[in-house]
């Protein structure tokens, strides 16, 4: 057995309970079994059992109390992955989904995202199995303070910062910050994300999407393509997903679709720039459901299921595809659909929307696979621009956070494709984006000694 095998095997008899965790090692893993020929140091100070340990593990109770005087209980989890490169750095997500093996996985693709960025941030990850849906702002409220009154002592601008993900927008990010600042008498960038008014960097919002676009249209420019004119496939219709339909719409290209967990609309005429504004209302004041979109522009409607079975069943033709929901939403037989439809191009807003075996199908046949921890690096990143600027007590405008994000995507585009060419797999975005984000961390971790 390689070295590389042993160590995924070891993992998955540690902790059997956590699949999407073995997952994203094992799809991280597979990947570095060219750099274990290169570099026998890594193998001999065991950076690779190393790094798929997570520095500390934080879980804890969360009670709060509903509108009625009811007490509720939550688990709350921040994982702190691995601090080589910077302070720990990435989201909370708040969902019933969420256990201990989900906030692994993505603390652990965060660590090599956040290597990818350029900028020095280490990976970490948190939430909490709360669901957000049907709360009142103000139970929204009292959870976040009693979150915050645990996660406060083991956060700092230099230590981990925190910011949103699934069910973790603004909204809560006010929250947060607002008990964490009571606490601490003190006012410092401790969580990304915020208002403007207080410390929020312009375009954060915007990022991962506007991120996943520019990703797509440095894959597309390598086939001499752009995105004008091209249908896409966007799930979700959150944050990532919102602000993917508005890059989109820059640059000439047809969104055709977007849902959530309740159902998926398909809108052939394309949502147009009205429409969009009409989902933000909806989404992030009125908080109601997509399936309202149908009704308001008389679109069909496919409840509970997903965009991408959507894709096959009703034969949706498109060249592109943002995946901007959740993990595992495609798997092979809707990866195959995809092909089957015409789609060129996959770029992963969502953190791993894709099975393993729905990758193999996408390189099989030859698509511009874009992996979530290079094409959805543009949140993260505009969150370290968001740290940087509160380091430096200033804000900086509009379009000098976007041509920063811009040029970050394309380093990361640049560096995902010199890596794979570099280690024999020219082309393999995948490869190449898991071997540049992990070597710089190894790097910094085999200076530092066994620790
Ligand atoms: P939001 O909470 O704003 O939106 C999530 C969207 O996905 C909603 O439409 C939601 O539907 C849908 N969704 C969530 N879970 C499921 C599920 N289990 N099944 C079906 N639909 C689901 O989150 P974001 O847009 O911030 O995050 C979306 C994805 O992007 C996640 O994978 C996240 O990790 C990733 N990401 C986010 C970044 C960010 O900056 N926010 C950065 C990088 C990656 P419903 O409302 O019905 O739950
Ligand atoms: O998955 C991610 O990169 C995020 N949810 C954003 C993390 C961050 O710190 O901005």
């Amino acid at each position: 057995m390689s070295h590389i095998q042993d160590v995924i095997t070891k993992v998955k008899e540690k902790d059997p309970a956590q699949p999407e965790f073995h997952q994203a090692v094992e799809e991280v893993l597979a990947s570095l079994e060219p750099t274990v020929e290169r570099h026998p140091e890594f193998v001999e100070a065991k950076i690779y059992e190393r790094i798929v340990e997570p520095d500390r593990v934080l879980m804890f109770r969360v009670p709060w109390e509903d509108d009625e005087g009811q007490v509720h209980v939550n688990r709350g989890f921040r994982v702190q992955f691995n601090n080589a490169i910077g302070p720990y750095k990435g989201g909370l997500r708040f969902h019933p989904s969420v256990n201990l093996g989900i906030i692994k996985f993505l603390g652990f693709e965060q660590i090599f995202k956040n290597s990818l960025t350029t900028l020095p941030m280490g990976g970490g990850k948190g939430g909490s199995d709360f669901d957000p849906k049907g709360k009142s702002d103000r139970e929204v409220m009292r959870f976040c303070y009693a979150f915050m009154r645990e996660l406060y002592r083991h956060i700092g601008p230099d230590v981990d910062v925190p910011a949103g993900d699934i069910g973790v927008g603004g909204r809560e990010i006010g929250y947060l910050y607002g008990i964490y600042k009571k606490i601490r008498n003190e006012h410092t960038g401790v969580l990304t994300g915020k208002g403007r008014e207080y410390g929020g960097s312009l375009i954060r919002p915007e990022a991962t999407g506007y991120g996943a676009v520019y990703f797509a249209a440095e894959m597309l420019a390598t086939r001499d393509m752009t995105a004008e004119g091209k249908a896409a496939i966007v799930s979700g219709s959150g944050n990532v997903s919102q602000y993917t339909t508005e890059k989109l719409l820059d640059l000439g290209a047809k969104p055709i679709t977007l849902s959530d967990s309740s159902g998926v609309i398909v809108d052939k005429a394309g949502i147009d720039r009205e429409k969009l504004a009409y989902v933000l209302e909806l989404k992030n004041v009125r908080r109601g459901r997509i399936k309202e979109y149908a009704a308001e522009y008389d679109v069909p409607y496919y409840p509970d299921v997903s965009v991408w079975d959507v894709v096959r069943t009703e034969g949706l033709q498109a060249e592109l595809a943002f995946p901007s929901a959740t993990q595992n939403e495609i798997d092979a037989e809707n990866a195959q659909a995809l092909v089957d439809n015409g789609c060129i191009a996959v770029s992963e807003g969502a953190n791993m929307p894709s099975t393993l075996d729905a990758i193999n199908i996408y390189q099989e046949n030859g698509l511009l696979y874009g992996p979530a921890k290079a094409a959805n690096a543009g949140g993260v990143s505009t969150s370290g621009l968001e740290m940087s600027q509160n380091s430096l007590r200033l804000s900086w405008t509009r379009e000098e956070v976007d041509q920063r994000l811009h040029g970050i995507m394309k380093s990361i585009h640049k560096a995902s494709l010199e890596a794979a060419e570099a280690y024999g797999e020219p082309g393999d975005y995948l490869l190449g984006a898991n071997i540049a984000g992990f070597l710089k961390v190894a790097k910094a971790m085999l200076a530092y000694g066994v620790i």
